[in-house]
């Protein structure tokens, strides 16, 4: 038995940044999300890393291969024990297309202001804009 407390288990998402632009993705489920835009991404499993499980959603997700970089602004609690992240990620190879997604786009700062982002991603609207002003 170890008294360490329990870790919380993580959601991540994948900010990736291409010319100047962010890409987004259009939810399909469920019902209150769909329809909505986020950074894509998914639940860690246990024993995998954050930075494994990023790899391997975008892989499912987007069919590219990335690599996960510096964590980019507030952890947002989802539910007790459960945190979302986000996570740059660097596109090592692959033209991203929506496999699981209705639609991915390319936003640009003015764009990502317009969106219908999911409640949670839009605590990382500074952090974005910020990057998307200086690329
Ligand atoms: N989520 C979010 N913003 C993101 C990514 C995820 O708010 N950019 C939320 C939506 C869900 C939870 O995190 O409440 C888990 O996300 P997904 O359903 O996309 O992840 P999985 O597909 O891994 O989960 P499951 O297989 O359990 O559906």
């Amino acid at each position: 038995m170890s008294d360490a407390p329990a870790r919380d288990r993580e959601v991540v998402a994948g900010a990736i940044f291409r010319e100047g632009r962010l890409l987004l993705a259009q939810r399909t489920s469920p019902p209150a999300l769909a329809g909505r835009w986020e950074l894509p991404g998914g639940k860690v499993e246990e024993f995998e890393s954050p930075q494994n499980a990023l790899a391997r959603e975008l892989l499912e997700e987007l069919a590219v291969e990335v690599r996960c970089g510096a964590r980019i602004g507030v952890d947002v609690p989802l539910s007790p024990g459960l945190v979302l992240r986000a996570y740059r990620a660097e596109l090592v190879s692959g033209e991203p297309v929506a496999l699981d997604h209705a639609q991915l786009t390319w936003v640009d700062a003015e764009e990502l202001l317009s969106m219908d982002l999911v409640d949670n991603d839009r605590a990382w609207i500074p952090e974005l804009l910020a990057e998307l002003s200086a690329l």
